[in-house]
């Protein structure tokens, strides 16, 4: 027959110094805030994009793990071609999609694959890949 010792309990309550309570509370709290700033924050103010003899504005961005420059400055009212790529194997990444623009493009791998946009108002359009994990931004500035 099993006996239950009734006199033990099942847990109790240990006391733990408040320096040590204040110190847990206060990790979270920074680790919040460092995902806060992973997540959503500007990193960095932006790579501008170079002009081309035609007036073409253009710029490379190598996709590996993430977009590399995520932010992007190009100028208002004139055509931009941005250049993707690709060296990064995860599938995450085969697409990068511009919702704005409504343009899908299909990145393959260990190759450069160019998306022209035309001439368009200032303005902060987001792109990102097709699962929408990987984000960068175009910020159109006049
Ligand atoms: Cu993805």
């Amino acid at each position: 027959m099993l006996i239950l010792a009734a006199a033990a309990p099942l847990w109790r309550t240990i006391d733990q110094p408040m320096a040590l309570k204040t110190l847990v509370a206060a990790v979270g709290v920074a680790l919040i805030a460092w995902q806060l700033w992973w997540f959503l924050g500007r990193h960095g103010a932006g790579v501008a994009a170079r002009e081309s003899e035609a007036g073409v504005q253009e710029i490379t961005i190598t996709v590996d793990g993430g977009y590399t420059p995520s932010r992007i400055k190009v100028k208002a009212h004139q055509p931009m071609r941005l250049a993707f790529h690709r060296i990064d194997p995860s599938g995450c990444v085969a697409q990068v999609i511009f919702p704005d623009f409504h343009k899908t493009l299909d990145l393959p791998l260990d190759a450069t694959t160019s998306l022209e946009l035309p001439p368009t108002e200032a303005g902060v359009y987001p792109f990102h890949c097709g699962m929408n994990m990987v984000r960068g931004v175009l910020e159109v500035v006049n």
